[in-house]
């Protein structure tokens, strides 16, 4: 069902300056930024590496509000990994699937993700703890 470990969403305070370390200390480059209201994140992804099936990236997430899924994470667990997002080739099967398996996805449909794949949750307390995320990539033309 995954095809690769698409990012690795780590919240934090300041992105600038996460940014900064990042680079610094791994040498990675940032390809993307942008701020998604609708998930209430400013974000910047950093390639990681390049596969057959596709790249992976860190995903560095900061809170455009208090109130909001990442700004709440910051309150209670303070900065740390997120979430997990795996490629999927089709994400309204991998979807249809996974809730036939009794696992909640929190989307009804896909949202618009980073670099403008097609995105959707489940939720954390079924899968051991960890905020999961479904990601189809955009065709590659
Ligand atoms: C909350 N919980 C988590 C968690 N966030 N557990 C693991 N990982 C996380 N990231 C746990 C809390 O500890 C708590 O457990 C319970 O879930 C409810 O917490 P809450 O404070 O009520 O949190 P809410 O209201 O934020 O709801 C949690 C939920 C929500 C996962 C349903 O955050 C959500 O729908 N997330 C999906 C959207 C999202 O995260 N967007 C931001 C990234 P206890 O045991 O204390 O009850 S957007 C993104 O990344 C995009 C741009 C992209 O990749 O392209």
């Amino acid at each position: 069902m995954f095809l690769r470990i698409d990012h690795v969403g780590i919240a934090c305070h300041d992105l600038e300056e996460k940014i900064a370390f990042y680079e610094s200390t791994f040498g990675l480059t940032v390809v993307s930024r942008e701020v998604n209201e609708e998930q209430g994140v400013r974000e910047a992804m950093l390639h990681v590496a390049d596969g057959d099936n596709g790249a992976s990236y860190v995903q560095l997430l900061s809170p455009l509000h208090p109130d909001t899924p990442v700004g709440r994470f910051l309150a209670r667990r303070g900065e740390g990994v997120h979430h997990i997002g795996y490629g999927v080739p089709d994400i309204a099967k991998a979807m249809a699937e996974i809730a036939g398996k009794g696992v909640r996805v929190l989307d009804e449909r896909p949202r618009h993700g980073s670099m403008g794949a097609s995105i959707a949750f489940l939720h954390p307390k079924d899968v051991g703890g960890v905020l999961t995320e479904l990601v189809e990539a955009p065709k590659r033309s």
